[in-house]
């Protein structure tokens, strides 16, 4: 559960800020969209997690204490590609047709960065962009991308001009591209958009120089379900995405083959690694090797190799997210410096939650809580008081309508989210939604996720797994939060779980999703496929 953090009192600079309503009403604001790839909530210190508190990470948390936090975030399909597209069009995976990663985004396909630049506003995306197309064709009209994921040293950029390697730190280069457009190349009088999206902490995990050994000797609290059996739950007994069984030692753990050795183990692809300059080289292997060396001569095995592992992807996966906190720090201060703070919405999300251990987990997809969830802060003064946690559940195709409402553009039938402006007064209209839709893709594919669709009320979950495996699970969030017991065959439960399929059919007509098996058909598509053939 997350911490309740009371609605402050108005302070003297939001009294001041509300006096400046009016002109502000006047300018259209500009808006600062940051987003991360793979940032889990549990590793954002304002949702109040025992590992973040670990780990904190202060210029988020800044945006929440100065705005609102959204403690009900969600996505529609937990995946890059899907999300994004999601985030641009406000719009399920279905509609948008980008279901699975490795597709294209229609480039024809509405999004508000081209709506939003053709009614005045600058608009510029910094980072990864991973929709399979040069930006250019969705309408951006300044942009700078890494390559597909993006490497985190010495990055492929891609630029109008073509394609260059640029030396440095990924996290580093896109605030510094970011920066440098807000600085110089913008127009000041014209309001802008900046999308800022950062390719950390996504997979392998590799931090900054500077920050390699911030978490080096910090003792994460591991999962009470790290060494999770998955009994009654064959899709999640199915995948690829446990910590000590399927990331690879020297790609994603940054272990090396022996004591004394800097050459890493299996390293699945050893560009990242590679690309590196012999100077940075050096200066991660001065780092690291104590402690590759130490598990080497220790000689783990079982259980304790496992939670080493654990302590060692936390300790990586962290120090990456300390560079995105970095750069949100100089977005803002470089805000304040311009006098643009007040007028300007800030927020920062991530493209899906991620597993930090639950379960035994990395990567995400599931619907299960860890990746369904994903982090939400947004900013903005004289707007939304500060302090303010909103509870309505929301979701990744809410942003599209909520970036048009603020810039005073009429909302698009097409458009299946809600403004979240509607909430972010801490109180939903009544007729806000109460419970979510989510579908997910992607097999076969990386990880070996089933695909489901589902639907999460406020207290209970009903997933429904589909394809080679037929399997309904429930959930009870007040009894079970860590989703270990699914409940589809007991007895108690069976007329909440009949309310739920009606409830779950109901949102597939309203969302006009007809993807996958109906609700009602009880066969799988595969053993469909062969009845039909019978
Ligand atoms: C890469 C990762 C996977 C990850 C997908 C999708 N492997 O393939 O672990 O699930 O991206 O991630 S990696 O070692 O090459 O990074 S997503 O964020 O783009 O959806
Ligand atoms: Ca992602």
């Amino acid at each position: 559960t997350l911490p309740a953090c009371a609605t402050a009192a108005p302070s003297p600079s939001q009294a001041a800020s509300v006096a400046g309503e009016e002109a502000a009403q006047q300018r259209r604001p500009n808006i600062v969209f940051i987003m991360s790839d793979d940032h889990a909530y549990q590793a954002v210190s304002a949702y109040g997690g025992e590992i973040a508190q670990l780990a904190p990470t202060p210029n988020i948390d800044r945006i929440a204490r100065e705005g609102a936090i959204f403690a009900n975030s969600y996505v529609t399909n937990s995946l890059c590609g899907p999300s994004r597209a999601t985030m641009l069009t406000g719009q399920f995976s279905h509609l948008h047709g980008f279901t699975k990663n490795g597709q294209r985004f229609d480039n024809a396909t509405w999004n508000w960065v081209r709506e939003i630049g053709a009614a005045g506003y600058q608009t510029a995306l910094f980072g990864k962009w991973h929709l399979n197309y040069s930006p250019e064709g969705a309408g951006i009209q300044t942009w700078k991308v890494l390559d597909d994921q993006g490497k985190y040293y010495n990055p492929d950029i891609i630029t109008p001009e073509g394609r260059s390697v640029v030396e440095g730190y990924a996290t580093d280069l896109v605030t510094d591209f970011s920066i440098d457009w807000l600085e110089e190349e913008r127009d000041p009088d014209k309001p802008f958009a900046i999308l800022i999206h950062h390719k950390a902490p996504h997979r392998n995990f590799m931090p900054a120089i500077r920050h390699l050994q911030t978490y080096l000797g910090t003792e994460f609290p591991v999962p009470t379900n790290y060494f999770d059996h998955y009994d009654g739950r064959p899709a999640a007994a199915a995948q690829e995405m446990n910590i000590y069984a399927d990331m690879y030692e020297g790609h994603d753990l940054h272990m090396t083959e022996e004591a004394g050795s800097n050459a890493l183990r299996f390293d699945r692809w050893p560009d990242d690694f590679a690309r590196m300059t012999p100077e940075q080289r050096a200066a991660w292997d001065a780092q690291m090797q104590p402690a590759n060396d130490a598990v080497n001569e220790a000689g783990l095995a079982g259980r304790e190799l496992a939670l080493w592992k654990y302590q060692r992807y936390m300790k990586q996966y962290l120090a990456t997210v300390a560079a995105v906190d970095d750069s949100v720090g100089r977005v803002l201060d470089w805000l304040e410096a311009n006098d643009l703070s007040e007028n300007t919405i800030v927020v920062y999300t991530s493209d899906q939650g991620f597993y930090l251990g639950e379960h035994g987990w990395f990567d995400k997809r599931f619907m299960y809580e860890e990746s369904l969830r994903t982090p939400l802060v947004m900013r903005f003064p004289g707007q939304i008081a500060p302090g303010t946690r909103v509870e309505a559940p929301v979701q990744n195709v809410d942003y599209a309508p909520t970036f048009l409402d603020y810039a005073g553009i009429p909302a698009r039938a097409a458009i299946q989210g809600r403004s979240l402006r509607e909430v972010v007064d801490g109180e939903a209209p009544p007729d806000w939604r109460e419970d979510i839709y989510y579908h997910y893709y992607e097999y076969p594919g990386f990880h070996s996720v089933r695909a489901h669709y589902g639907v999460r009320t406020d207290r209970y979950k009903l997933i429904r797994f589909y394809g080679d495996i037929n399997q309904w699970e429930f959930y009870d969030l007040a009894t079970d939060p860590g989703e270990m017991h699914n409940r589809i065959d007991d007895p108690a439960v069976q007329p909440i779980v009949a309310r739920l399929q009606l409830r779950l059919e109901a949102l597939r007509a309203q969302y006009r999703d007809s993807d996958g098996p109906a609700v009602s058909d009880p066969l799988t598509a595969a053993a469909k496929g062969r009845r039909d053939a019978e």
